[in-house]
Parts: C-alpha cells; sequence; structure tokens
C-alpha cells in the first residue's frame, strides 16, 4: 500500500486526490512541513513524499505523474504528442500558478516578517491573472485540458485554483470557473478531502 506523508492543506491534496482517481489504496501519515517524519525522507523537508517499496519520492507534480504512468490512468503515453502537450500543461501549472501563489503565500505569512515585501501581492495578482486569461484561451469548449479526457494537469490546475480561491485571488467566472467546478465536483476529489479530514480529526 501507498503512504503519503502529508495534510490536507498542503500540495499532498494533490496526491491523495491522484490515488483516489486511480482507486490505489493508501495510508496517509499526517505530518506537516519542516517536521521530523518529512525531514527524516526529505533533506529539503517539503510535503509531499510517497513511500513505495520502501523508497520515498518527492514533489507533488512527480508524484502524480508517477502514479499515472504507473497505473495508467489520466495520462497520455511518453512519446506521444498528445503527453508533450499533457506536460506543457504541467508546465504553464507550475510556473504560471503555483509559483506565483507561493510566492504570494511566502510574503504574506511563511516568511519571517523582515523578509516580507507587501508589494509582491500586486504583481502576483497581475501574473495571476495573466495565467487565467491563457487557460481560458487554452481551455477553449474542452472540458477539461486536453479534451474529453481528464489528465493529471487538471487535477494540479484545479488544486492551484482552489488555493487562489483561500488566498483570496480573483478567480475567473464562465467556462474557466465551470471547468473548476467540474473538477471540485469529481467524487474522487470529495473522497480524498473526506479521508484526509477525517484523518487530521483523528
Ligand atoms: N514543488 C514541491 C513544493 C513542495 C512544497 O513547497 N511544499 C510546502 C507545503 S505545501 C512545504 O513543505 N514547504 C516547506 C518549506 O518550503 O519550507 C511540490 O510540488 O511538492
Amino acid at each position: 500500500m501507498y503512504q503519503v506523508i502529508g495534510t490536507a492543506r498542503s500540495r499532498a491534496m494533490r496526491v491523495f486526490w491522484m490515488l483516489e482517481e486511480l482507486e490505489q489504496e493508501y495510508e496517509i501519515l499526517e505530518a506537516g512541513p519542516r517536521s521530523e517524519a518529512i525531514q527524516k525522507v526529505n533533506p529539503s523537508g517539503k510535503v509531499p513524499a510517497l513511500i513505495v517499496d520502501g523508497k520515498a519520492i518527492f514533489d507533488s507534480v512527480a508524484i502524480m505523474q508517477f502514479l499515472a504512468d504507473r497505473h495508467n490512468g489520466l495520462t497520455y503515453p511518453c512519446g506521444s504528442l498528445e503527453r508533450a502537450e499533457q506536460d506543457s500543461f504541467m508546465h504553464f501549472a507550475n510556473d504560471e500558478m503555483d509559483a506565483v501563489l507561493w510566492v504570494a503565500t511566502k510574503h504574506t505569512f511563511y516568511y519571517p516578517e523582515a523578509l516580507r515585501v507587501p508589494g509582491i501581492r500586486a504583481s502576483a495578482e497581475w501574473d495571476f491573472a495573466r495565467a487565467m486569461a491563457t487557460l481560458e484561451a487554452r481551455l477553449g469548449d474542452n472540458e477539461f485540458v486536453m479534451g474529453d479526457k481528464i489528465t493529471v494537469p487538471d487535477l494540479l490546475i484545479s488544486h492551484c485554483a482552489g488555493w487562489a480561491l483561500g488566498a483570496k485571488f480573483e478567480l475567473p467566472k464562465g467556462k474557466l470557473g465551470d471547468y473548476f467546478k467540474r473538477l471540485r465536483a469529481r467524487p474522487a476529489m470529495k473522497r480524498a478531502l473526506a479521508k484526509a479530514s477525517a484523518h487530521t480529526q483523528g
């Protein structure tokens, strides 16, 4: 059985969701960033980590793609043109959404106060709005970013959109708003949330 180190309020949520989509069993080892449990397996102290066959894999995106490849779900095969496009959406989400939100988060409460630059928030909102315009154009009338088939970047994008909402960034309405709602309504997402929350409550 897979083990995931992390919490629902971290990027580990992406991994729980992916495991639910793939209908894989997993155990949550609840531990936060910089905790002793994560530092034992990941020198950076960042969550999540996936423990598989005694080996720890880090980085939520690497973990999600590994699981998709291993269980042949939510992905196109390596070397296909579709996979190249799918990967480009992964990089888009990481560069234009995750990185922007992470900078804003660090300057809001994560860094020691002396290092926080409040003005960063305005530039992050500007970058995020541009990312939303790009995504809207790339999504078009599709159900998912790759068309009819849900793939790994949909989960990543949706997780970032939830993060943005929590951080009070403006999220578009219309087709993109519907796309976000569609993803968050997925039964696998709800199962992941219920399992992670039940875990947190003990
Ligand atoms: N690219 C990594 C980022 C991991 C990351 O930054 N995780 C946060 C929690 S969501 C963390 O552990 N931060 C601790 C730190 O930066 O010190 C991933 O996607 O897993």
